[in-house]
C-alpha cells in the first residue's frame, strides 16, 4: 500500500520558531516519524514538501494511479486554495487532512478549509502524532 504525505509552505521550518503553537519538533523529526511508521506498518510512504501551490497540485495529479491514499497538510494553502481542493477532487484518492495545531481554536481565517472538503477525515491539534494517526486511519480504511 502506497501513501503520499504532502506538506505545504513553511512546514520545512518547523521547530525553528513558534514552538508555542507548533511544538518543538522539527521537520527532520516529522520525516523520522514517517520512516518509523512506514517500517512498523509495512507501508510504502513517500513525503513531498513544497512552498509552491502549483507544485502541490502537480504532485496530487502525479499521485493518480500511483498511490492508494494521501495525507495532506496544505499549511496556509488550506485556507485559500481552490486549486488544491480541485486537484484532490480530480484524482479522487482517499485523503486525510492533518493540522499540527488546533486550527479551530485559532484565528477565524484558519477555521476555513478548502482542501478539507475533499478529505475523508481531518485530524487537528495532535502535533506530529496526527500524521501517524492519519496514516493508520488510511491503512485501515484501504485494507
Ligand atoms: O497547524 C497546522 O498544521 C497548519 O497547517 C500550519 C500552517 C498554518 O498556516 C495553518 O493555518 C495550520 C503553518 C505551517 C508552518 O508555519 C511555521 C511558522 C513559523 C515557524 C515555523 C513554521
Amino acid at each position: 500500500m502506497k501513501i503520499l504525505v504532502l506538506n505545504g509552505p513553511n512546514l520545512n521550518m518547523l521547530g525553528i520558531r513558534e514552538p508555542g503553537i507548533y511544538g518543538k519538533s522539527t521537520f527532520a523529526d516529522l520525516l523520522r516519524l514517517l520512516e518509523d511508521t512506514a517500517r512498523a506498518e509495512g507501508l510504502d510512504i513517500e513525503q513531498y514538501q513544497s512552498n509552491h501551490e502549483g507544485d502541490l497540485v502537480d504532485k496530487i495529479q502525479w499521485a493518480y494511479g500511483r498511490v492508494d491514499g494521501i495525507v495532506i497538510n496544505p499549511a496556509a494553502y488550506t485556507h485559500t486554495s481552490v486549486a488544491i481542493l480541485d486537484a484532490l477532487k480530480a484524482v479522487s484518492i482517499p485523503a486525510v487532512e492533518v493540522h499540527i495545531s488546533d486550527v479551530d481554536a485559532r484565528e477565524p481565517f484558519r477555521q476555513v478549509s478548502y482542501a478539507g472538503r475533499a478529505c475523508v477525515k481531518t485530524i487537528k491539534g495532535q502535533g506530529l502524532e496526527g500524521y501517524r494517526q492519519a496514516i493508520l486511519y488510511l491503512k485501515e480504511r484501504l485494507a
